[in-house]
């Protein structure tokens, strides 16, 4: 072999074996094997040798050009290796085996209480369903019956993005969905849409002892053919007996509401101070807590299904008023509060 091919091979040796981290490494490839590299040079060079000496000396550069290449990728699946068991040997390292410190984490109160409506509802043959928190107009408002411009939108001061899309100021934006979903079951084989949604709302209000700017609804909905007020009524009054367990006196009064016909205010007699009047209940003794009603025609032709065939309930459940109400919570604002003191101090009772 060339002497001068001999010296390259001993030098990438020594370089290799030297180079310590990938970088360097790739430098090391460069100087042999790149455009400009000592081992292309040898190449370009064979050009100026006599014919008789060109064949093995070219076979002996490019032996000597494959030893590179398989050594430096040899060497850099080593230092990757070295890399990730060194950044594994810097990761915190924590026994999954050793039982919890005293404090266990509890569940959030709105997490409680959700998950005890889920399981009153689900027993009812209701689905429960996601929903994102970011909607379109669509969604949200002209799906349900309330058009660009209509006066109902003035009762939700509501987060605009940029982008034209909202954060969801209340759960019945999933409405049109969930007809879409589930109406094609009802038309073709008779089975009832049966849906709760829960979800997290937004809007721009005035905090005060009741109101928050971030609070949970739930909504819920039937349809079926032969849906009556009725019906609406003997699944509040179930779900309510279910949550509190004792009685409770409620009230139900004409509430306007863009989506349903005839609409209803449900309120509750305020827990917190027994109906007397109180910061919670803004003084009156009582907490509107899930309006509800008949679906309205419109609702259910956007949604697809023949209002002349079929009919509806629908309720948008306050589901952090709820909360206040089955906890002894007298300010809605501490549920949003992070304060650990507050809120872990409520279990689940099912
Ligand atoms: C609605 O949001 C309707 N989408 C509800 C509905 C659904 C009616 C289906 C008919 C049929 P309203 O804005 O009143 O309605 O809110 C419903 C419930 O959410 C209220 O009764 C209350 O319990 C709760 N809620 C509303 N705003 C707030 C707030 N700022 N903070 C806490 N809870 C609130």
């Amino acid at each position: 072999m060339d002497d001068k091919i001999l010296h390259l091979k001993e030098e990438i040796e020594r370089e290799l074996s030297a180079a310590s981290d990938l970088s360097s490494l790739d430098q090391l490839r460069v100087s042999y094997l790149g455009k400009k590299g000592s081992i292309t040079a040898l190449l370009k060079g064979m050009k100026d040798l006599a014919a008789d000496q060109k064949k093995a000396f070219g076979a002996d550069v490019n032996k000597l050009k494959e030893y590179a290449m398989t050594k430096v990728e040899e060497k850099t699946q080593e230092l990757k290796k070295k890399q990730i068991e060194l950044e594994i040997a810097a990761m915190p390292r924590f026994d999954i085996s050793s039982p919890a410190a005293n404090e266990m984490g509890s569940y959030h109160p709105i997490t409680l209480v959700q998950r005890q409506c889920e399981t009153i509802f689900k027993s009812m043959g209701f689905t429960v369903e996601d929903y994102p928190e970011v909607v379109t107009d669509y969604e949200c408002f002209e799906s349900v019956n309330i058009p660009k411009h209509h006066p109902a939108r003035d009762m939700q001061d509501t987060y605009y993005l940029e982008n034209g899309q909202l954060l969801k100021s209340q759960t019945s934006a999933a409405q049109n969905a969930i007809l879409r979903k589930y109406g094609p079951g009802l038309k073709e084989n008779g089975v009832p849409i049966k849906a709760i949604f829960p979800g997290r709302c937004f809007r721009n209000e005035a905090t005060d002892a009741c109101h928050e700017n971030t609070f949970f609804q739930m909504e819920g909905m039937m349809v079926d053919k032969n849906i009556s007020i009725s019906n609406l009524i003997y699944f509040m009054k179930t779900m309510l007996s279910e949550v509190f367990r004792k009685d409770i006196k409620v009230r139900l009064r004409p509430g306007f509401f863009p989506f349903v016909e005839p609409g209803f205010e449900l309120d509750i007699s305020c827990l917190i101070c027994g109906g007397e009047g109180c910061p919670s209940c803004k003084h009156s003794g009582w907490l509107e807590l899930c309006p509800c009603g008949m679906i309205h025609p419109n609702v259910l032709r956007e949604g697809g299904i023949d209002p002349d065939e079929y009919t509806g309930f629908a309720f948008g459940l306050g589901l952090t008023r709820l909360a206040m109400m089955k906890y002894g919570i007298k300010d809605i604002r501490d549920l949003n509060s992070g304060s650990l003191k507050a809120l872990s101090q409520f279990t689940d009772d099912e």
